[in-house]
């Protein structure tokens, strides 16, 4: 990292958006957000953002957090607390002061930061960078920031091209050769396309870099507006864009100029389908997200365990994985993975058989069990000789099951199984 971004980035506060719920990851979001969602064997979802900000220079963090927020405070308590007040570092929780009902305190990203902006103006950062803290990839936030203060922008925003089909989920951007933005609009139904390339559209990434001064006093405009819906994508951005003065960060920019990756990646693992997809998509020969350069260590907290073990069961059934990520205090015991993610402290036991299966923390598969194309959610007990991925109608009455046959399950719908 030159000087200078090293400079830009100490002056950076990053603000990191992990109230939301993900209501499309479905009982995985029950009692956690979003952020706080496991990924990738050791890691939490949030811990990417987290760890991008560090990498980056950055030291002084807030994370907003609101739906169930319980699980994330521990994790962050847990694995976040090396900041170091005399070392001008600080990683500040930050609760949604409005505790009402769910429907009610949801007030739009730009409102999560509005609650909070005392706290930011006592840390007296130049440039704040808003974060999501919901999804996966690794990124240089210094590149960012340096093109902001270069092109004296007054919002810069992150994209990456996506194939337009999905695009409708995200906010889509139009810009022109020096990557001023022209045209912003928020989840459009029909997304416009890339210049010469109408199967690609350019989306937000939800990450925007300003100038601190600038964003509270418009934040301050915006929550004085009847007609505002509080939100980045809906309101301040499309505002900012037809002033003229929005700017874009192309993602792969980043990744070029930081060295990380060849490839850029970056997932927003909202669904059970790609939730599924980017873990099992870890066990790859060489997989496009790589964890295991040390160059840009994602950080954690993660239990001491003891090693993965891997057994012959008594009868003489060998116990193995192939092309599979087995973390610590896992035992697998006279039972066959192929294509599996194991989270800590699962077991396995004799005579299963998991293909393409994602077990969350302390989940523990029963004998004879068969299961295929699988997310086991933490804890449950998958019972003796069950068999899932062979009959689709009969897991979608038992299991959450998504139309690419993928099949989550959870204890509670264990617990429905016999009675
Ligand atoms: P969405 O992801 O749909 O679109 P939203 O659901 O509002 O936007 O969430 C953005 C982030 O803020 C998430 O990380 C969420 O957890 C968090 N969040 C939402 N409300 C919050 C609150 N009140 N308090 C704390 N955190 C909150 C946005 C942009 C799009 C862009 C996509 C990229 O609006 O333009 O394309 O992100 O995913
Ligand atoms: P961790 O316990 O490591 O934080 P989770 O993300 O699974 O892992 O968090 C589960 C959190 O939800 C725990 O804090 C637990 O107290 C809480 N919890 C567990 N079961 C329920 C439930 N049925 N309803 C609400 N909260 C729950």
């Amino acid at each position: 990292m030159t000087q200078a971004r090293h400079e830009l980035a100490q002056q950076t506060m990053a603000y990191v958006l992990a109230g939301g719920r993900g209501s499309r990851l479905k009982e995985m979001t029950d009692i956690r957000a979003k952020p706080a969602v496991f990924f990738g064997g050791k890691t939490r979802i949030i811990d990417f953002a987290l760890s991008n900000a560090v990498n980056s220079g950055i030291r002084r963090i807030g994370v907003a957090t609101q739906y169930k927020a319980h699980s994330l405070i521990r994790h962050l308590q847990r694995g976040w607390s090396f900041f170091r007040a005399e070392r001008n570092e600080s990683l500040d929780i930050l609760p949604a002061s409005q505790q009402m009902d769910e429907e009610n305190w949801y007030k739009g990203t730009a409102d999560a930061v509005t609650q909070n902006i005392n706290v930011l103006r006592g840390y007296g950062p130049k440039y704040i960078l808003v974060l999501a803290g919901d999804h996966i990839y690794k990124q240089d936030y210094s590149v960012m920031i340096e093109q902001h203060v270069k092109t004296g922008a007054k919002v810069t925003v992150g994209c990456i091209e996506v194939p337009r089909d999905e695009a409708r989920a995200f906010g889509v951007m139009g810009v022109d050769a020096n990557d001023k933005i022209l045209e912003f609009v928020e989840k459009p139904e029909n997304p416009p396309a890339m210049p010469g390339d109408e199967s690609r559209a350019l989306a937000s990434m939800g990450i925007y870099v300003f100038e601190a001064e600038y964003l509270y006093e418009l934040l301050e405009k915006d929550n004085d507006d009847p007609d505002s819906s509080h939100d980045f994508g809906n309101d301040i951005i499309p505002d900012i864009v037809a002033q003229g003065g929005a700017y874009a960060h192309p993602f792969g920019r980043s990744c070029v100029m930081s060295g990380l990756e060849d490839r850029p990646y970056w997932r927003d693992v909202g669904t059970i389908d790609a939730y599924w997809q980017a873990n099992i998509d870890l066990t790859d020969f060489k997989p496009e997200l790589d964890l295991y350069t040390q160059n840009w260590p994602i950080w954690t907290y993660s239990e001491l365990t003891p090693p993965a073990k891997f057994i012959h069961n008594e009868e003489g059934r060998r116990g193995s994985a192939t092309s599979s990520m087995v973390s610590g205090g896992c035992i697998i015991s006279g039972s066959q993975l192929h294509r599996c993610l194991l989270f800590t402290g699962v077991r396995t036991h004799s005579f299963a058989e998991l293909e393409g299966v994602i077990v969350l923390p302390y989940a523990d598969i029963g004998r004879n069990a068969k299961l295929k194309n699988c997310i086991v959610d933490r804890g449950a007990m998958i019972p003796e000789g069950l068999v899932v991925g062979e009959d689709a109608e009969a897991d979608a009455k038992r299991f959450r099951r998504t139309e690419n046959g993928i099949c989550l399950i959870t204890q509670k719908m264990i617990d429905k199984l016999d009675g």
